[in-house]
């Protein structure tokens, strides 16, 4: 029996669980022994996928016993208390956000909600719009609109069929990084991780005719390894996106399209572009150089209207 201190990550989470990877490549069988806490933080599942964790592997089951701070975080409301949020993943390297204009389809207050979650954490962020099999010619038109305007926004985007054709752009993309796989249930994430590697099995579910929506075949995060530096965080699917610690004047430093504008406002770092005189956010929405979608989301989200779905 070893007292010795390990650290590891934290793979999977199974109501009070945990497999922790180590850094030689074991897995250990972890739970969390007495108060465990991050300062200052209020989520329902202190311990989340990707965290760093210390614990003390002397028993058959390891014991956590700290959580190693965090890079970063990405959040979604808790559906049980409201006011709680319910962290997702931690330590991600990038955010891949699974949508799809056929069913069940992702609308683009979703899409952005989700990116300035990502943006406010400066987590890099990747589209990947599905079914392309599945599209009408006027959703396929309107996704190559919509994969223009998010390249625009340095967002990397990629149009497949997950389930018809190969993967192997998006799987370049993810290669030595840790990836969160998010989207609504029902869009694809589990095909596409399968298709990424086969290894993975990920079970795939039906899209219920009647309501047209997924039916959460995928309960909890849980990530996988590609190889040796790559791994994929696989999540159930998720209704809304909590933004949370946002203040309102900092909201439009995560549209980097208005970003890089704002500067320009008269009443600079104040202003936060719904009437102000002088502003040159208003300015680009009128002339056509903010996309009016973007301009009529960041105003959902900062007068905290239910754009959320
Ligand atoms: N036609 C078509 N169907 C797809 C494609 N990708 C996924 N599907 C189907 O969509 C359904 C849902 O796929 P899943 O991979 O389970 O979706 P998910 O996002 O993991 O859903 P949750 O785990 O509930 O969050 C399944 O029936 C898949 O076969 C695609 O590119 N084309
Ligand atoms: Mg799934
Ligand atoms: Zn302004």
């Amino acid at each position: 029996m070893s007292t010795q201190r390990l650290t590891g990550t934290v793979m999977r989470s199974t109501g009070s669980f945990y497999d922790v990877l180590a850094p030689d490549g074991r897995h250990y069988n972890c739970r969390v022994r007495g108060k465990i806490r991050l300062e200052g933080i209020k989520e329902t599942n202190p311990v989340a996928v990707g965290d760093h964790v210390a614990f003390d592997p002397e028993h058959e089951i390891g014991s956590i016993t700290e959580i190693l701070p965090r890079t970063n975080h990405i959040l979604r409301t808790s559906v049980k208390k409201t006011g709680h949020s319910h962290i997702l993943a931690a330590n991600v390297d990038q955010a891949l956000l699974v949508v799809t204009l056929a069913m069940p389809r992702t609308s683009l207050g979703f899409i952005d909600r989700f990116l300035v979650s990502a943006e406010a954490y400066r987590i890099p962020q990747v589209i990947v719009f599905n079914k392309k099999d599945l599209l009408l010619p006027e959703e396929s038109e309107l996704t190559q609109q919509l994969i223009a305007l998010y390249t625009s926004l340095g967002v990397t985007c990629f149009s497949v069929s997950a389930r018809e054709e190969s993967t192997d752009a998006v799987r370049h993309m993810l290669l030595d990084k840790i990836t969160l796989i998010a989207g609504h249930s029902g869009v694809g994430k589990s095909t596409l991780l399968n298709k990424l590697a086969p290894h993975i099995e990920q079970t795939v579910g039906d899209i219920s005719s009647s309501s047209e929506k997924g039916t959460h075949t995928t309960t909890f995060a849980e990530m996988f390894q590609l190889d040796e530096r790559t791994f994929v965080i696989d999540t159930p699917g998720v209704k809304e996106w909590g933004l949370v610690d946002i203040q309102r004047q900092e909201l439009s430093d995560y549209f980097p399209e208005m970003r890089d504008r704002r500067l320009g406002c008269k009443f600079g770092a104040r202003c936060i572009h719904v009437s102000e005189p002088k502003c040159a956010v208003l300015d680009a929405v009128q002339s056509g150089a903010i996309a009016p979608s973007r301009y009529q989301n960041y105003l959902g989200m900062l007068l905290g209207e239910d754009n959320r779905k």
